[in-house]
């Protein structure tokens, strides 16, 4: 058997392919930089982030002043003739872009941006060598990915059932057929996937016999929103589907506080048909099994380079960071005043497991910094140091107040983030107004924030959920500075021992 999701956190929209034994996927990444991470496996169910195909500034302009879940949407990643392109968007600059490598790790290469519109672009060659592109809607049009030319179309080929927002197409080409999977009914509760075929790619798609083929919509089962999904052929001749899926907590209408996490399931199909789902957190397992070893959970910084884990929203300018100023150490230096505006030093991580915990070993020096937990500008939790101070801050909308306030000695501290759901109170016996102040009842986890083992406050995480803060991503913790220069000696991000 296998655990879903196999990339938990916001890994949203996955893109997946094979190239002999090794299975490649990347994610989208919104206004993050460094943008869409690549990950490797050997079975599907085990990945490794190998890099992030979008690492160098001249490949990802994202606006300084970039909104909340702008920046790039869903990617696809495919391997053609020995080389691998990924197609995405920048819906807040530039539109559609195709970037390559001859290896997945990179280098990936500059942008070749291509003019045509929509978004969660998919390319695929036919039997003559032509390139086609289908795009939301859904279109599709025959490219010439090297020059980033349409060549024809685009054609209106299908828009699926009538759910809302017809996306997310992947076209593969299976026994004389072109099959056209496609998301509908938009990517919250009411997601779907749905399939049609046809004998050219431009049409005209018979739609399958029983669509949807996957929605959890309606159903009280724990994955939901189940969608945007990508189709592989493993090496043994199974069929695995990829998708999003989230894992909502708490009373109604429940929170999403991970994001869109990136989940697998098997497929099998019926008289030319693929049959799939429901997608459950346990499935028997591919029959390649490459279990990898753990990732360390403590990151020192003595690595030459951040590891690919590390994003910062929107950019990350070289004079805001180093690993060499003190060796060891991770040094960043502010370069905006506050955590509400865009424009701030902050190198955080994924959230990726509903109880967990995540400490650093901060110098502060004179300035100001901390650990943070963030959704966006507006809705974070930061555990912060100045003046010999600590105190816990949060920021909900339009509302920021400092919860917790007391004075700390000079020199290194160890900050600490425990997220739990354990402790949470059934619903049933908490109204509203009796809820513990700051803990959760009916919210879907609580956050405790400490000191050097000192407890200064716990808070109700359902303000940072997509419910609250909407948009496309998850939580992200991390370190930050927003004054002067601080020094981090190491981060250690590990799931709660729950026995
Ligand atoms: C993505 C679309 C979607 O482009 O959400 O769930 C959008 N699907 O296909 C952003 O992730």
């Amino acid at each position: 058997m296998f655990d879903n999701p196999v990339v938990a956190g916001f890994h949203p929209d996955p893109s997946v392919c094979r190239v002999g034994e090794d299975y490649y996927l990347v994610c989208s990444s919104f206004e993050y930089f460094p943008g869409v991470p690549i990950f490797h496996s050997r079975d599907l169910v085990h990945w490794r982030q190998i890099g992030n195909v979008l690492d160098r500034p001249a490949q990802l302009r994202l606006p300084p002043d970039l909104p909340a879940s702008g920046g790039v949407y869903a990617p696809t990643l495919r391997h053609h003739d020995g080389l691998f392109y990924l197609i995405t968007t920048n819906v807040s600059g530039g539109g559609n872009f195709i970037v390559t490598a001859e290896r997945p790790e990179g280098p990936w290469s500059d942008p070749v941006w291509i003019d045509l519109p929509g978004i969660d672009p998919d390319l695929t060659w036919d039997e003559d060598g032509a390139c086609w592109c289908a795009f939301s809607g859904t279109q599709v049009a025959r490219v010439d990915p090297a020059e980033g030319k349409v060549l024809e179309g685009p054609y209106q080929v299908w828009s699926g059932t009538g759910g809302k927002y017809p996306e997310a197409p992947h076209l593969y080409r299976v026994d004389g057929w072109w099959y056209l999977l496609m998301s509908e009914g938009g990517t919250e509760r009411g997601h779907a996937v749905s399939i049609a075929r046809a004998r050219s790619p431009r049409g005209p798609f018979e739609p399958g016999p029983v669509n949807p083929i996957l929605t959890h919509r309606g159903t009280d089962r724990p994955v939901q929103s189940t969608g945007h999904a990508d189709l592989v052929r493993a090496a043994d001749g199974t069929w695995w589907m990829v998708l999003l899926g989230t894992r909502p907590r708490g009373y109604t209408p429940e929170y999403q506080v991970l994001g869109r996490e990136t989940f697998l399931t098997p497929v099998r199909w019926e008289d030319g048909w693929p049959v799939v789902g429901p997608v459950e957190e346990r499935h028997p397992a591919p029959a390649a099994w490459h279990p990898l070893p753990p990732e360390p959970p403590r990151d020192d910084f003595d690595d030459p380079s951040l590891r690919p884990c590390w994003i910062s929203p929107r950019s990350r300018p070289d004079g805001s960071w180093s690993l060499t100023e003190r060796p060891g150490w991770l040094t960043l230096h502010a370069t905006g005043p506050t955590l509400d505006r865009p424009g701030h030093t902050f190198v955080g991580r994924r959230q990726q497991h509903h109880d967990c915990r995540a400490t650093a070993r901060l110098d502060p020096g004179s300035g100001t910094a901390g650990l943070s937990v963030r959704m966006d500008e507006a809705h974070h939790y930061d555990l912060e140091v100045h003046g010999g101070l600590v105190r816990v801050v949060a920021r909900i909308g339009p509302l920021r107040q400092c919860l917790a306030e007391r004075p700390v000695p000079a020199g290194p501290l160890t900050l600490a983030l425990d997220f739990r759901t354990r402790d949470i109170l059934p619903p049933s016996v908490v109204s509203p107004a009796d809820e513990p102040v700051g803990v959760s009842g009916r919210g879907p986890d609580t956050i405790a924030f400490s000191v050097d083992g000192a407890l200064l406050a716990e808070l109700d995480g359902r303000y940072l959920s997509t419910e609250v803060a909407t948009g496309f991503t998850g939580r992200v913790i991390g370190m930050y500075a927003t004054e002067g220069s601080a020094g981090f000696d190491w981060f250690d991000y590990r799931p709660a021992d729950l026995s």
